[in-house]
């Protein structure tokens, strides 16, 4: 993902503000200095080894009352969540929900099997591995799922005994300030710190923390990689894409069209899973009309009206970036198919757009914008429409849209992307199943379901031999 969140510094304080009402501040606060976040490493080391000696009953008790509690604060996070980061309230209401659920899949996970018993080389020692926590996770976080997001992250690194150290996005602190404090009486003092902040903070962060998980630009997920890469920590980030969709003939085309309108324009496009690139193969009759049409049918305006489909951008810089995309798209060439256009005197809006006649090789078709904007391509069969869509440097996902079971199940093998989703939107993660991608997509490990052990643990071989005095 790219785009800053809606803050711009005043006085030395960092702020969020709404993007639907720029004049309203949400959250107000210094940047964590590098001394801090070292102090606070240093205190979640110490508790870090109380959580860890805990009973696994234990850990996965207290992860099941964070589950509850959040529930509990439900409907608040969802009001703080769409003033705070524009998110339509259907959306906003099904990620919180998401959130509980991912707490209480986790107090499960905490109770699996953590280890393997091996064959003993003589036959009568013990040879045996067990996943034992890294220490001190470092989670980064974006705006854009302010509660999902870092509980995917939380939840596992607790659940496997690490202890963690947050830092949210600035654009997104007063829910993360909320959310820290609903957690922290359940899971007790030093288990999870959330430090507001920037660069700064996220850079002396990666110098401290045992391990790091990263979700936001490619550019920021870049430079951690590297750093991490030099302290020699595990490192796993998360950053975006360009997502194809393609449309083949034997579709059902008038639903494919709505699914796709809603995955490229829903929450304004700010998803790492957008539908960014549209490309119809050709034959497929009136696609391009339906889509259209199920564009036009969205609804832009207040994230908090439970109709509206489409809110604000985060902040004005995303909102003139992806309005200057559009604008040089069409310079060179392009054909804006509907939107385009700023759609509010206050606040971030832009209406959806589509953008047609455009090369696949086009900064609008190889960049995440990061806004309710798709493009629509053109593909002569299965086979070109599968070389534009690898044709990017992102892989995160792609999907397909076809009765033809053939079709789908080569173009699943050869679609370089993390998941590949058959009649089915691009959007929308399923938080038992693995979930990342490849290229400039994806680095390291990939997140959630029973996949996040593998980055939250490290694995410890024991040899126990009997001491030879004869028993
Ligand atoms: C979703 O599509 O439900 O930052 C989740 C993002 C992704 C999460 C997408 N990491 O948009």
């Amino acid at each position: 993902m790219n785009a800053a969140g809606g803050l711009e510094p005043a006085s030395g304080l960092l702020e969020s503000r709404s993007p639907a009402r720029p004049s309203q501040v949400l959250a107000s606060f210094p940047e964590t200095s590098a001394g801090e976040v070292r102090a606070a490493v240093a205190a979640a080391r110490r508790a870090q080894a109380e959580w860890a000696g805990l009973p696994a009953t234990e850990r996965a008790e207290r992860l099941s009352r964070a589950a509850a509690a959040v529930q509990q604060a439900a409907g608040e996070l969802v009001e703080l969540g769409i003033v705070e980061v524009g998110k339509p309230r259907g959306e906003m209401a099904g990620e919180v929900q998401r959130g509980v659920a991912i707490l209480g899949y986790y107090a499960g996970a905490a109770l699996d099997p953590d280890g393997d018993s091996l064959p003993s080389p003589d036959g009568r020692s013990l040879l045996w591995s067990r996943r034992v926590p890294v220490g001190v996770a470092g989670l980064i976080t974006p705006w854009n799922f302010p509660v999902a997001i870092p509980l995917w992250k939380l939840s596992p690194a607790l659940a496997y005994g690490n202890v963690a150290v947050w830092k949210p996005a600035p654009a997104a602190t007063a829910v993360a300030r909320r959310l820290e404090e609903i957690l922290h009486d359940v899971l007790g003092a030093g288990v999870l710190q959330m430090l507001p902040g920037d660069a700064e903070t996220g850079t002396a962060l990666v110098e401290e923390a045992d391990l790091v998980s990263f979700t936001g630009s490619s550019r920021v997920g870049g430079s951690i990689v590297s750093a991490g890469a030099a302290r020699r920590i595990p490192v796993q980030a998360e950053m975006g894409g360009q997502n194809a969709s393609i449309v083949l003939p034997d579709a059902d085309l008038e639903r494919a069209a709505s699914m796709v309108a809603a995955s490229a324009m829903g929450y304004a496009g700010q998803k790492c899973t957008a539908t960014s690139r549209v490309i119809v193969v050709d034959g497929s009759e009136g696609f391009v009309e339906a889509l259209v049409e199920a564009v036009l049918a969205l609804e832009v305006g207040d994230p908090g009206d439970p109709a509206t489909a489409v809110g604000p951008v985060i902040s004005s810089s995303a909102l003139s970036g992806a309005l200057d995309a559009v604008e040089q798209a069409r310079r060179s060439g392009a054909r804006v198919l509907v939107g385009g256009r700023q759609s509010r005197e206050e606040g971030y809006f832009m209406e959806p757009t589509l953008v047609g006649e455009v090369e696949p090789g086009s900064h609008l078709c190889q960049e995440e914008v990061f806004a309710p904007v798709a493009t629509v391509l053109r593909a002569r069969h299965l086979e070109e429409a599968i070389e534009i869509a690898n044709g990017v440097r992102y892989g995160l996902v792609s999907s397909l849209y076809t009765s033809d079971l053939d079709a789908a199940m080569a173009a699943s093998r050869r679609l370089d992307t993390g998941l590949v989703r058959v009649n089915a939107p691009t959007s929308g993660v399923d938080f038992f199943a693995p979930f990342g991608g490849t290229g400039a997509s994806g680095y390291g490990l990939k997140e959630q379901g029973k996949e996040a052990v593998h980055f939250y643990t490290k694995t410890k071989t024991f040899t126990f031999s009997p001491s030879g005095r004869g028993r």
